[in-house]
């Protein structure tokens, strides 16, 4: 593997869930795979549980680990083609990421959306112009469109904590106060719809999905039939795809308590963290024996393992 960028970069989604639980039992069996190996992580945008699990996976596997919050500690970055460079931007893309592929054996790169042009953040033009000049094989920490060592993690959590062969698992909208991207909503749909599990999509009109994410999945307004006999309950906010970057007023009432959880199958609530009690999701909740949110971060690192390993070997 070269590139993780999407569930579309697997050739078999359901060993590399294997291969992620396999490295949480034994965590340094690979380590001679990164002797002398580098592994870069740049950050264009703020990360708590992406950085430090991708670190500590990196380490595991003996690899030596750089972090760059390129926002913060770079030269301004320029992104844009054929601009005469006279204004806040220092330095192009171009040279930045070729510069970098010379440091580092992998290199993972976080690029949120602006969520202003849509046509932009979905062609993913700051990610894939890391992919174009880095020259090394490279991982998502979170692109403008998807979230993929997240989404990988979300799978091993559920086949990890499954209590039936093919459990239901709801993605459920919550409220939020400012537009969030549909990157992890879209990533978790895509993957989920890779597996075997009964996967349904609810959330409020107006918030729906693109459509390239969700083919297979059932998707419903009506939260209440969506989250019945519900085994794993994904929370999530995200602004509209349609308009781009738009979020309704209303909908508070879409944050789960205990009292709505009463019609599941005893359901475990995920969320990709960071999330904001009491607006995105109950303190209750939060707090009590059905939220799985601490040991799915946990599991983030299992992922990004997987997946390093998988690169690592390619490389030889
Ligand atoms: C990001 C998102 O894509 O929704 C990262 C999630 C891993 N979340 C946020 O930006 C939350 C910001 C906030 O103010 O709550």
């Amino acid at each position: 593997m070269k590139l993780f960028s999407s569930v579309n970069d697997v050739a078999d989604v359901k060993s590399i869930v294997a291969e992620a639980l396999q490295l949480k039992k034994n965590p340094y069996a690979f380590q001679h795979l990164g002797k002398n190996k580098t592994l870069a992580l740049i950050f264009l945008n703020p990360s708590l549980r992406t950085r430090m699990s991708t670190q500590k996976a990196g380490l595991n596997l003996g690899m030596n680990v750089m972090v760059l919050n390129i926002d913060k500690e770079g030269w301004a970055l320029e992104l844009r083609d054929g601009v005469i460079m006279n204004g806040t931007t220092v330095e192009h893309i171009r040279e930045a990421a070729a510069v970098m592929g010379q440091y580092a054996d992998i290199i993972g790169v976080r690029s949120f959306p602006g969520l202003k042009d849509r046509d932009e953040d979905y062609n993913e033009t700051v990610f894939n112009k890391f992919v174009e000049y880095c020259g090394v094989p490279i991982v998502s920490l979170e692109s403008a469109t998807r979230h993929p060592l997240q989404s990988l993690a979300d799978l091993v959590t559920i086949e990890e904590l499954k209590t039936r062969p093919r459990p239901k698992v709801v993605l459920t909208w919550a409220p939020h106060i400012k537009p969030l991207p549909q990157a992890v909503p879209n990533s978790f749909a895509e993957w989920m719809c890779k597996a075997d599990v009964d996967f349904t999509i609810t959330h409020p009109k107006g918030y729906e999905l693109s459509t390239d994410f969700t083919k297979g999945a059932t998707v419903t307004h009506n939260q209440d039939e969506a989250l019945a006999g519900a085994d794993f309950i994904y929370v999530k906010n995200w602004s509209a795809y349609e308009p781009y970057g738009t979020i309704f007023p209303g909908n508070e009432n879409w944050m789960l308590t205990n009292e709505r959880l009463k019609i599941t199958n005893n359901a475990k609530i995920m969320h990709c963290l960071p999330v904001r009690r009491d607006l995105e999701l109950s303190a209750e909740i939060l707090d009590g024996e059905s939220s799985i949110v601490v040991h799915e971060a946990g599991n983030r690192v299992w992922a990004a393992q997987a997946v390093l390993k998988r690169m690592l070997e390619e490389i030889g």
